[in-house]
């Protein structure tokens, strides 16, 4: 793994918390991004080198609206960026870490992403991601 890519937040209401998180970060997202697939409309911050993702639930069955029904809204994911998706999935799924899904899937911000099960780390969902060139 090359870095932490980005932190994924969910929240309720995206409008709402992008004007609480541009006042606290002291300036705007630089992308709004529906995602129909996962069921999610997200925004992206930069700070420095590190992005915080936020994540509002587009339908009742998306991950997000379960993750809040039942934890409430707070940090969703940790995601890190791989160099090579493919090979990083397979190295993970010989170590005993359950894949999410068997191939990368298309993701926000112009990525291939594949997810673990939190309950194969710990309790952390964590994201691989790697950038679509
Ligand atoms: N972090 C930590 N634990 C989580 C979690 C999260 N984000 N989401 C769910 N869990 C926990 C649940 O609380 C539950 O724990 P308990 O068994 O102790 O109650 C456990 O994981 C399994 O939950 P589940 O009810 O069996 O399964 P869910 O229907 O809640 O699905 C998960 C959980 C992770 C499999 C599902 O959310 C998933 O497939 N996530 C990957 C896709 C995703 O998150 N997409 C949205 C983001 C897309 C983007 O970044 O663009």
């Amino acid at each position: 793994m090359l870095k932490i890519e980005h932190l994924g937040i969910a929240v309720k209401n995206i409008e709402q918390s992008n004007e609480l998180f541009t006042k606290l970060f002291g300036k705007a997202p630089y992308k709004l991004e529906k995602v129909e697939s996962e069921g999610v409309s997200t925004s992206f911050f930069m700070i420095g080198e590190s992005k915080i993702e936020l994540l509002e639930a587009t339908s009742p069955d998306s991950a997000i609206a379960k993750f809040i029904e039942k934890k409430g809204e707070g940090i969703h994911h940790i995601a890190f960026e791989v160099a090579d998706i493919y090979a990083e999935m397979e190295r993970l799924k010989n170590e005993g870490f359950t894949l999410l899904n068997e191939q990368p899937k298309k993701g926000a911000d112009n990525k291939l992403i594949c997810f673990l099960h939190p309950k194969s780390s710990n309790g952390v969902l964590i994201e691989l991601c790697q950038e679509i060139k």
